[in-house]
């Protein structure tokens, strides 16, 4: 429905307005304190009047008390809202039975039985930066609810488990805004008069290419979520958005599914194979929500993991089908280390389904969505494919409608399959990352094979003594060939149990793991086995063994489960990694060995695999896992060692990394295809090693690979290696890189972010200067994410001895927060693990969030992570 709207209220203006003695200070909520509502809202109709200076809303509500004669007030939630008009069963509400202050609006003395309650509220969308509630984003209104935003646009009980139906008109001006989307089907449409000239200009019509790969993921998806789930799509339109100013990555509003434009958008000359790839899984995580978050949603918002835990793990399952599996969980557990090992040990930590919040934004974390899938992924490693099929079609034929709780989940799984859990429900509701420690012995009189497990969780903030997980550990044991053993038997928790798969003796199977301690013994075993423990990661835990190094060396050549190989190498690196740390903070000289070397090598020239698998099992894990499992975290010793093993890697093997180079080169167009995509991230993985040389002939070849590269991905990845030789060629082809690519802003928040992670020392006063670059916008997340947060990154500059990272992220955050708290909040979580540094680093630290919480006017959600971080 298209014209300009002309308001003419019938109702004056109320004359009580916004109380300001209620601007109370931050409050926590609790989920014990969770009480269903007084009041149901039965159906809502809404009619939005989309205006330039100011928005109108109108509310309808059909409001039907919990209790006939309920005497209760209604208390309705309501920020930065103007009340025009409110009405009960049409009639004018008189000012003593309604109270407005800044959060709320309380009515009382309402009727005993059902009532409609009618509610015009007045919003300035333009001025709105907060990117919650209704906003404008490049001209274009749009909207965010989740969590809290809807409290921004009409005054509502704004909670998950108000399941009202609605009905949504839209009015606006049509040549201003000539798409008019709204959730679910499309009921009527039309003009209201004459309207003005359409302006061709202002359609929001993408190039179709850069929104062709969208629509394949989105009809993979479906498809996906048919054959694997029995899941179809329930509605007759399913619209895509592309926004640019999102705080997130994207939303689940039904049939109108709103993406951050970055994850929407992607040609070959402005995205990246990883663009590529993450674009497939969250066009499919917002699919999927269609069934996991939306048909059956959440009861309170502690509930978060129900939905997100759920799926992701949906989306990574669908990825892996559309990919390769092993790389897939390769890259999710490297996530999982990186972000949620830390924030599971520091005074962020909270358990999968928290227990309080100040602000639920600050909950939509790494241990709600990734540690939240990892507990769904155990479900079906306990259940198998067909056993966690069965508990999620009883989950949907229960509760498909409703909002439920995690509870309601487990209880489908469980009783599906009849499945003892024991005390699985701790993963929803202890913190931290659990220990697991594994000793061995083989006997070789007996036969037997036993493995003995302890368990430890660390304590967290709240939480100071645990019990013992349920752990489920996926095991093989290898003979001395290579080869996976027959496992017929195993004795444990005094019985004897039988392993087998249809009747044939198992080559993994799954260990149940619940006790402090315990053990398992395998029977008929003819030689000292090397055990593969934990095989596809089956279980969210840091496992400590008593493997040694040669036969970490054994399973990197010789494991049937992908996953393990890659991990065997990982943990020798690791091992090797602290060694030279510390052999770094000692002054010692640092020496690589050379088994390591030729390990590496060996991997790097066996054709018979996978050559994303090789990239993977060559790349060297992350600074930030180095340092979560020091003592005290060192970031110069582990940035010096990291940038020594590479340069002594790439030195080493310069031969073989520059035929890897020239050997997977390609002059075909891109192409979004599996060969294709290993074959660029092996060359990549290969150039970034030369890059780190610094030499003129690395130079040269980089210089080469940017120049004729035919899409992003390789571009990028020669800018990237080009990035790490300081002098005149680096600065010429950045900006040659920006002149050629200044357009398409998403490549440029690329340039921003290789630029601001650089560890070239006292590179704050460039990323300074970066905030004054034209193509910069503090509005912007993405742009924020880019350069601030890539920022965060540099181990160098941010943890610089001077203080000036420290400082300079300090100041930002207090601008950020007036603009945009919730990426303000963001922001200052760089500061939440300062404990983990020497001393001089923590008193910087601290001092910044200080002055962060000493700031005026600070948001609820900068509050609660700065007071969190401090406490
Ligand atoms: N439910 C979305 C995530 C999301 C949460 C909050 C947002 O606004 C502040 C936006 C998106 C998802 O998981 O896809
Ligand atoms: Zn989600």
């Amino acid at each position: 429905i298209g014209r300009r709207f002309i308001c003419s209220m019938a109702t004056e203006p109320l004359p009580k307005q916004v109380d300001e003695t209620n601007m109370d200070a931050p409050k926590e909520i609790f989920l014990k304190d969770y009480k269903e509502p007084d009041y149901f809202f039965e159906k809502v109709d809404l009619n939005f009047q989309l205006g330039e200076e100011t928005t109108l809303v109108f509310s309808k509500i059909f409001v039907s008390p919990r209790v006939e004669g309920c005497l209760a007030p209604l208390v309705l939630d309501g920020v930065d809202l103007k009340l025009i008009s409110l009405k009960v069963n049409g009639k004018e509400v008189k000012g003593d039975d309604f109270h407005v202050d800044s959060r709320h609006l309380t009515l009382s003395s309402l009727p005993s039985g059902k009532f409609t309650l009618e509610i015009v509220t007045e919003i300035c969308p333009q001025k709105n930066t907060s990117l919650e509630g209704l906003y404008k984003s490049s001209g274009n209104f749009c909207t965010q609810c989740e969590a809290e935003g809807f409290r921004k646009i009409i005054f509502y009980q704004d909670r998950p488990d108000i399941m009202a139906k609605y009905t949504c008109r839209i009015e606006g001006d049509k040549s201003l805004y000539p798409v008019l989307l709204s959730n679910g089907n499309l009921i009527e449409e039309g003009e209201l008069e004459e309207s003005k000239q359409y302006a061709e200009s202002l359609t929001q019509n993408l190039d179709p290419c850069t929104r062709s790969h969208a629509m394949y993921s989105l009809k993979a998806a479906m498809k996906w979520d048919e054959d694997v789930f029995g899941l179809e799509y329930d509605l007759d339109l399913f619209n895509v958005v592309a926004v640019p100013d999102f705080n997130m990555g994207a939303m689940e509003n039904k049939s109108l599914n709103i993406f951050n434009s970055k994850l929407v958008l992607a040609s070959p000359e402005t995205a990246t194979d990883a663009d590529y790839a993450a674009i497939l899984g969250v066009i499919g995580h917002e699919f999927f929500h269609n069934w996991t978050g939306n048909r059956v949603t959440c009861r309170d918002w502690f509930q978060l993991s129900l939905k997100e835990g759920l799926t992701v793990f949906r989306d990574q399952e669908f990825s892996s089908d559309m990919g390769s599996r092993p790389v897939k969980r390769i890259g999710d557990v490297s996530t999982l280390r990186s972000y949620q090992f830390p924030q599971d040990a520091g005074p962020m930590a909270h358990p999968v389904r928290p227990h309080s919040y100040i602000k639920m934004d600050n909950f939509y974390t790494v241990t709600v969505y990734e540690k939240g899938a990892e507990v769904v992924r155990m479900y079906k490693t306990l259940l198998g494919a067909s056993g966690f099929r069965k508990g999620m079609d009883l989950y949907f034929k229960r509760h498909d409608g409703q909002a439920v709780t995690c509870e309601d989940f487990f209880a489908a799984m469980r009783d599906a399959n009849g499945a003892d859990f024991s005390n699985f429900m701790l993963w929803y509701s202890q913190a931290g990352t659990p220990r697991l420690n594994v000793v061995s012995n083989y006997n070789a009189v007996a036969k037997t094979y036993s493995l003995k497990f302890s368990q430890e969780v660390p304590p967290t903030p709240g939480q100071p003594i645990k019990e013992p997980m349920f752990i489920p550990v996926a095991l093989g044991l290898l003979g001395s060939d290579g080869k996976d053993m027959p496992l017929s038997s195993v004795y444990h928790d005094g019985k004897l149990e039988s392993i087998s798969n249809n009747g044939q003796p198992a080559q993994t199977t799954v260990l149940r793991v619940t006790k402090k301690e315990e053990e398992f013994v395998f029977n008929d075993i003819p030689e000292r086995p090397v055990p593969s423990i934990l095989r596809g990661y089956t279980a969210p835990v840091r496992l400590d063994s008593d493997l040694t190094d040669a036969d970490l060396h054994f399973l990197l050549a010789n494991d049937s489960d992908e996953f393990n190989r890659w991990e065997a190498g990982q943990v020798l690196a690791r091992k090797l990694m602290l060694n030279l740390v510390s052999d770094y903070q000692q002054n010692k000289p640092l020496v690589l060995n050379q088994q390591f070397i030729n390990g590496v090598k060996s991997i790097l020239c066996d054709s018979s695999l996978d050559k994303e698998f090789i990239a993977k099992a060559i790349t060297l894990p992350g600074e930030g896992e180095i340092m979560d499992m020091m003592e005290v975290a060192d970031p110069d010793a582990v940035h010096a060692v990291r940038s020594f093993i590479r340069k002594q890697l790439a030195a080493e093997l310069k031969n073989e990394l520059h035929n890897t180079v020239k050997n997977n080169r390609t002059s075909e167009k891109y192409e979004f295809d599996h060969q294709n995509l290993l074959r660029r991230a092996l060359k990549n993985t290969a150039l970034g090693y030369l890059g780190s040389l610094e030499d003129a002939e690395m130079r040269e070849l980089a210089l080469h690979e940017y120049k004729t590269a035919t899409n992003l991905t390789e571009q990028f990845a020669a800018l990237v290696a080009l990035d790490q030789i300081p002098g005149k060629v680096r600065d010429e082809v950045l900006a040659d890189f920006y002149n050629k690519l200044q357009h398409e802003y998403l490549v440029i928040n690329k340039w921003f972010a290789l630029q601001a992670m650089s560890n070239v020392p006292g590179n704050v006063e460039n990323v300074r200067k970066l905030l004054d670059h034209p193509a910069f916008d503090m509005r912007n997340p993405n742009k924020v994410y880019s350069l601030i947060g890539g920022f965060r990154g540099s181990l160098v500059n941010f943890h610089a001895k001077d203080g000036s990272g420290y400082k300079f992220l300090g100041e930002l955050v207090v601008q950020l927060d007036k603009i945009n708290p919730q990426v303000a909040s963001r922001m200052v979580s760089a500061f939440s693990r300062w404990k983990r540094y020497d001393e001089m680093r923590q008193n910087l630290a601290k001092a910044q969030l200080e002055m962060i919480l000493a700031a005026n006017g600070l948001s609820e959600n900068v509050f609660e992570i700065a007071s969190k971080s401090l406490a």
